[in-house]
């Protein structure tokens, strides 16, 4: 099972936002500072284990251009829906991308959710999505 290495926890640093805006620090060591990459066509890893309160950071690694979209009915009934675009459900985040690229990650970019309901959540890239293109992200109590 993978671990993420960069860990951040809510209550890390005292505060809400407080350790949001360090994207491109590098990290100690040179270990990356995000969690999950992408590759072309698949997340790197495609599976992660966190613990409740725990952040995700995702950041396209890639030259290709993907999404970060949970999939309908695929979290836990009461989870909150994440996107990447910021969309409330999947049919949004799909129209968006179908009529503007809504959603879209380019090199670089990244997004971050943090997992408030233990349960497995799968994700799916929509442009990729045909391609096999999904994630996992288990969250533990
Ligand atoms: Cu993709």
């Amino acid at each position: 099972m993978y671990r993420r290495r960069f860990l951040r926890s809510a209550g890390a640093a005292g505060g809400a936002a407080a350790t949001v805006g360090l994207a491109g620090c590098a990290g100690v060591g040179g270990e990356p500072d995000f969690d999950v990459g992408m590759l072309a066509s698949a997340y790197q890893p495609r599976e992660i284990t966190v613990s409740v309160g725990d952040t995700v950071v995702w950041e396209n690694t890639s030259a290709r251009s993907h999404t970060v979209t949970a999939t309908a009915g695929g979290i836990p009934d009461d989870a909150e829906f994440f996107a990447s675009g910021g969309f409330d459900d999947y049919e949004t985040a799909l129209s968006a991308w179908q009529s503007d690229f809504g959603g879209r990650m380019e090199n670089g970019d990244r997004f971050e959710h943090t997992f408030t309901v233990s349960g497995a959540y799968e994700y799916v890239c929509i442009p990729h999505r045909e391609g096999g293109m999904f994630g996992t992200v288990v969250v533990e109590e």
